[in-house]
């Protein structure tokens, strides 16, 4: 985005169209130049001069009164908490340790994938080739020209009134030879706070960068065209919400929302959609992927990753509390994984983040007494519930807190009885803590080479058809695996119902590229000189006909877990059928469940089920991919049928 360009435009819109619309452009343009700016907080004279330049020219865009120049420091969030406080936005939960509750705009709870773009000079850089007439669904596509247009219409003058805050930050320990650097500039002091968790932000960073390059991020919460507000503690502008990228020149821009992956730019944008871009130039992966390690009880550790989509079970999994007797989780990462091959030929795995951004509903001291050891101090929940004695509520914690006798005020801010109609929370509202509070943070969690990976997992939700565990028949077919996952949609995006959805390596709303060279890179991992892990396909949510799930999930994770542990071991547990390896009848070992589930349902192949699902798969492929699907995913398609009509 280059100011003079956008100047331009703008004066050519404004003549364009003489409206009164754009009348304000030109009376915008013509303050700026008369228009000083404060810097509050820092310096600008000893910004590094790249730094410096990208400041200015946001600054001349977007016309903020106020300039806060990050140093991270614990001084300088005190300070934002308070103005937030102050004003209302946050609240302390004040029987928890320095933690805070944000109730958003009801219009701005999740990631927007419609409004998410990827801009690049060729479309098809971005977006795979699909069938005349079908839109695609992995991705949407912006060019040069469109993206410099929306960014002078939403973008100027939009922080007038307001402090934009200029947040250097690290994804990856800072220095380390895999991290990489970014700067974002916003106009949302709860995005400071939330930055400042999920990476490392402040002053380290900036003097670590000198004059290099960086990942420029700018972000704004907003100027709705009506100035009418139904939440005006929350600025936002859903009617104009936009996020969009340029993998080429390294730069995000988000405009109207404050939530999430939308507005925390560190996360989806730069290490899942910038990241996959450099990952495929640079020979790695980027990926949206816990890391965990597990221990046996005869203290052979194996680490593994797993790609489920949103809201899938992630979290869960990373910090689980394993049932069974003698076995050690600890976490790396719970969300994105940055993987590449080392000398040695070895997958090695860093978690990018500093921070968990976890689905707060269905989280407890049963479920996941972790998550809820994490959250007991500086953490910041947003669109949870609250309860009348200073604490926290959402749904799944019904035999915690004590409802017959507290009030609960849901996460619009009404009072909220038990047994009503609607949620107490979000089904998005989430919980944001550091990393450093997780009680099983694996010792290796920040070392710079890595973790050695044995195992990578997909899976989704899958009420029916798919079973508990499968392991792929070998590198090609995992990769067919990961692109075929389907799953049913949830409240991270803005999806409605049930459905299934496709959402191939659970990366469909985070692609920085066409997806079809994206499994070509996933293909080309296999050289003689890398040692692959083993591929696998969980789903802890299949449904029996009583409508309840099969699997206990959770902890009880953990029996599956120990299984491909083995597997990977090189143990004789499995036997093959037409799509992977399943456990050979009473290796998984589910001895104390109570109930015992039904193993049988549970691990059953229907074929008929899955020709139906090769079928979709193809049809997806087919729509959505056209010639840019790999020649080796139709081959598995082949494989795979003449297998199961055997
Ligand atoms: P994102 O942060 O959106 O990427 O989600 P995630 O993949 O980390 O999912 P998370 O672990 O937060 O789980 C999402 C929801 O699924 C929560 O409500 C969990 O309680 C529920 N869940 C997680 N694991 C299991 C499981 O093993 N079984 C069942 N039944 N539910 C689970
Ligand atoms: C997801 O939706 O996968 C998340 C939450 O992890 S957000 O950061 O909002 O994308
Ligand atoms: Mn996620």
């Amino acid at each position: 985005m280059n100011s003079n360009v956008i100047r331009r435009i703008l004066v050519d819109l404004a003549r364009s169209y003489p409206s009164q619309y754009h009348q304000v452009y030109l009376n915008t343009l013509q303050n700026q130049q008369v228009r000083t700016l404060t810097v509050v907080h820092g310096q600008i004279d000893q910004l590094p001069q790249k730094v410096k330049d990208f400041v200015e020219e946001c600054v001349e865009l977007c016309c903020p009164d106020k300039l806060h120049i990050c140093d991270g420091s614990e001084e300088e969030n005190n300070n934002l908490i308070k103005v937030l406080a102050d004003k209302g936005v946050i609240n302390q939960v004040t029987k928890l340790e320095n933690c805070w509750l944000a109730r958003t705009n009801p219009k701005d709870t999740a990631r927007v994938e419609a409004k998410t773009f990827i801009c690049t000079e060729e479309k098809h850089d971005a977006v795979p080739r699909s069938k005349p007439g079908v839109q695609s669904k992995l991705g949407h596509w912006l060019s040069p020209d469109d993206m410099d247009k929306a960014v002078a219409e939403l973008f100027t003058g939009c922080m007038k009134g307001r402090t934009m805050f200029l947040l250097p930050y690290s994804m990856g320990p800072i220095g380390s030879p895999l991290s990489k650097i970014g700067i974002q500039l916003t106009d949302s002091e709860y995005v400071v706070l939330s930055m400042r968790i999920m990476t490392r932000m402040g002053q380290a960073v900036m003097k670590h960068l000198g004059n290099n390059d960086f990942v420029k991020c700018l972000h704004s919460v907003g100027t709705p065209k009506s100035e009418r507000h139904e939440n005006p503690l929350w600025p936002c502008d859903p009617e104009r919400t936009m996020i969009m990228h340029r993998p080429d020149c390294n730069e995000i821009v988000s405009y109207g929302s404050g939530y999430g992956g939308n507005s925390l730019l560190g996360k989806k944008c730069f290490a899942l959609r910038i990241g996959s871009t450099i990952a495929k130039r640079e020979g790695w992966l980027a990926e949206h992927m816990l890391i965990s390690g597990f221990t046996r009880p005869d203290g052979c550790k194996f680490y593994i990753t797993a790609a489920f989509p949103s809201q899938c079970g992630k979290t869960n999994l990373a910090m689980m509390t394993p049932t069974l007797k003698g076995y050690k989780v600890e976490c790396v990462g719970d969300d994105i994984a940055w993987m590449r091959f080392d000398k040695e030929g070895v997958l090695r795995a860093i978690n990018p983040e500093n921070g968990f951004f976890g689905v707060a509903p269905g989280t407890n001291h049963e479920s996941n007494p972790i998550a809820m050891e994490t959250v007991k101090k500086d953490t910041i929940f947003t669109n949870v519930a609250s309860t009348s004695d200073g604490g926290v509520y959402w749904e799944g914690l019904e035999k915690e807190v004590d409802l017959t006798h507290l009030k609960i005020c849901d996460w619009l801010g009404y009072e909220w009885t038990p047994g009503s109609k609607n949620l107490s929370s979000h089904g998005n509202s989430r919980f944001c803590s550091p990393a450093v509070n997780c009680p099983i943070l694996d010792h290796a969690w920040e070392a710079p080479e890595g973790v050695p990976v044995s195992a990578i997992l997909f899976g989704g939700r899958r009420p029916e058809g798919v079973p508990l565990v499968y392991e792929a028949l070998n590198w090609k077919h995992g990769v067919f695996v990961g692109a075929s996952i389907r799953s049913e949609a949830t409240s991270a995006a803005e999806f409605k119902g049930k459905t299934i959805m496709h959402d191939p390596f659970a990366m469909r709303p985070f692609f920085g590229y066409n997806f079809g060279k994206y499994i070509e890179h996933w293909l080309s991992m296999e050289k003689k000189s890398q040692k692959l892990p083993k591929i696998f396909h969980v789903n802890w949510f299949r449904k029996g006909k009583d409508g309840k799930f099969l699997w206990p999930g959770f902890g009880d994770n953990a029996r599956v877990i120990e299984w491909i542990m083995r597997r990977c071991a090189g143990e004789d547990v499995a036997i093959e059928t037409p799509i992977g390896w399943i456990p050979k009848p009473g290796t998984l070992h589910i001895e104390g469940l109570n109930p015992t589930p039904n193993m049988e349902e549970l691990l059953k192949i229907d074929k008929k089920f899955f020709l139906d699902e090769l079928t979709e798969i193809e049809k997806y492929f087919d729509e959505n991919l056209t010639t840019d699907l790999p020649q080796a995913m139709r081959d598995e398609i082949k494989a795979q049928r003449e297998r199961l009509s055997k």
